[in-house]
């Protein structure tokens, strides 16, 4: 008989996620290298200049200040802040390994002993709290010297040690952790995202030979993890924003198509379906792209494709071919039209729960694997009251809303997802301004965007709702 699922399924990983550079600070301690991060400074600034190829990527105090250089000191509060996470009932805690900490200048002959060891006691102490960590490979922490002296992803030997960082920690933690996430949002490398490719101002050419070549290494790495545990779930991630057409021109209908599959569908098509698409050659031949691909790299891909496909949801964004309409938006990698439905937040990500529930269905739709919400959330400024308490009621509509229309993409809909990993969820850096100011997080952290503070952690209201959320499986809301 058909049946209609009720509800989230049970084991339903609920959890929140994070980043390596924008919680764990000790940024030189304990054998680790600089990355990427440590020498993008804070401040509303912090996009522009690191686009600006004359910005030099070393890090200058005089000039600038490093937020994530302290974050918010996760590295040595990590029992402190799980135990708060376990207290919420996380299921899973989406994390990152910092690739400097297990090969600091990423070309080491020998990894890091000290680096492997911290995340071990990391993944130990989830574990024991039951808290099945998820881990993301690459989180926008590309070895600095990677980019420096081998120009950044353009160059195929990262492949090789990329290969060699994720062999490391694969044969050191797939026996103990189950998920695993290659490259965060690796979609924006198609707009020549910094953080993505460690590349700056290059032709689309040598963004796309990136991508490729971060398609290979990420082939690789699943390859390997299989090989050590064959139960280890893989999975891409993508930045996904739900795209409208904004008006019933067929014109303008078509291009949104263009904009969409090359922003939404591209990586994911390679990833999970383990081939280039048919419309990347006709772009390609449009932009004079010619990639660089060796014997065996398609090969790998196809057989290397995920189990799973994880994307971060934030917003939503609408094209217009009228000039008239034309009043931009822009969201974090997304620019669009300004979508006269919906509300934004204080930056301007206009905010869009039901684009949430189309997003799975069209996810699914296309590719039929499980789905994992690995990031979604409403960056805010939190008010901290003179008791001490902090009422992100705005947090928890953002939260509410989403959750709702997700469940109506399990329950109505059918479709599969296996996680929720809401952004953020103790307050961290942000990475687009790199400041602390920009909050997403249920436990508070008293650090603010000059590095003062006591880092004393406390409960948001929006802690005991998602605790409530968690306890009754998404019954709750
Ligand atoms: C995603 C990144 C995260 C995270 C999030 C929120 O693009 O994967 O690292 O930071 O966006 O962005 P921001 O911190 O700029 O608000």
């Amino acid at each position: 008989m058909l049946e209609m699922n009720k509800g989230f399924k049970p084991g339903f990983l609920w959890g929140g996620a994070t980043a390596a550079n924008q919680l764990e600070g000790g940024y030189n301690e304990g054998g680790k290298g600089l990355t990427i991060a440590d020498v993008s400074p804070g401040g509303k600034i912090r996009m522009k200049l690191l686009r600006d190829d004359s910005y030099p990527l070393e890090i200058d105090t005089a000039n600038y200040t490093y937020p994530n250089h302290l974050g918010i000191d996760f590295y040595h509060r990590y029992k402190e802040d799980i135990a708060m996470l376990a207290e919420m009932g996380f299921k899973t805690f989406r994390m990152s390994i910092s690739w400097a900490r297990i090969f600091p200048n990423g070309d080491d002959a020998q990894p890091n002993e000290a680096g492997l060891a911290y995340y071990e006691d990391v993944i130990d102490e989830l574990l024991k709290h039951n808290i099945e960590p998820t881990i993301t490979i690459s989180h926008y922490e590309t070895p600095l010297n990677l980019v420096k002296s081998y120009g950044g992803w353009k160059n195929r030997e990262l492949i090789g040690l990329f290969e060699k960082y994720a062999r490391t920690i694969l044969e050191r933690f797939a026996n103990k952790v189950t998920y695993w996430m290659t490259f965060n949002e690796i979609n924006t490398g198609v707009m020549g995202s910094f953080f993505t490719l460690g590349m700056r101002n290059e032709s689309v050419n040598n963004n796309f030979q990136a991508l490729h070549n971060q398609f290979v290494a990420s082939a690789k790495a699943v390859k390997i993890a299989r090989e050590i545990n064959p139960n280890v779930q893989m999975g891409c991630m993508s930045i996904y924003a739900t795209m409208y057409a904004y008006d019933c021109n067929p014109v303008t209908a078509a291009e949104t198509m263009e904009k969409n599959r090359m922003f939404n569908y591209f990586c994911n098509d390679v990833q999970v379906r383990g081939e280039y698409p048919t419309y990347a050659y006709s772009f390609f031949a449009k932009n004079n792209v010619t990639l660089d691909i060796q014997p065996g790299d398609l090969e790998v891909i196809k057989e290397n494709t995920m189990d799973y496909l994880s994307f971060s949801y934030y917003m939503s964004t609408a094209h217009s071919s009228d000039p008239a309409h034309s009043e931009g938006v822009q969201g974090n990698f997304f620019g669009g039209t300004k979508n006269p439905f919906l509300k934004a937040s204080e930056w301007g990500w206009e905010i869009d729960p039901v684009g949430l529930r189309i997003a799975l269905n069209d996810l699914y739709n296309r590719y039929g694997v499980p789905l994992y919400i690995s990031e979604n959330g409403l960056g805010a400024i939190d008010k901290v009251e003179a008791d001490g308490s902090i009422n992100d009621t705005y947090r928890i509509d953002y939260l509410q809303q989403h959750i709702s229309e997700m469940k109506k993409a399990v329950e109505i809909d059918g479709v599969d997802l296996m996680a929720y990993t809401s952004w953020g969820c103790i307050d961290l850096v942000s990475a687009s301004t790199g400041e602390m100011s920009k909050r997403y997080g249920f436990i508070y952290v008293d650090l603010d965007d000059e590095g003062n503070g006591t880092l004393e952690r406390s409960r948001k209201a929006s802690f005991d709702w998602y605790k409530k959320v968690i306890a009754t499986n998404g019954e709750d809301l």
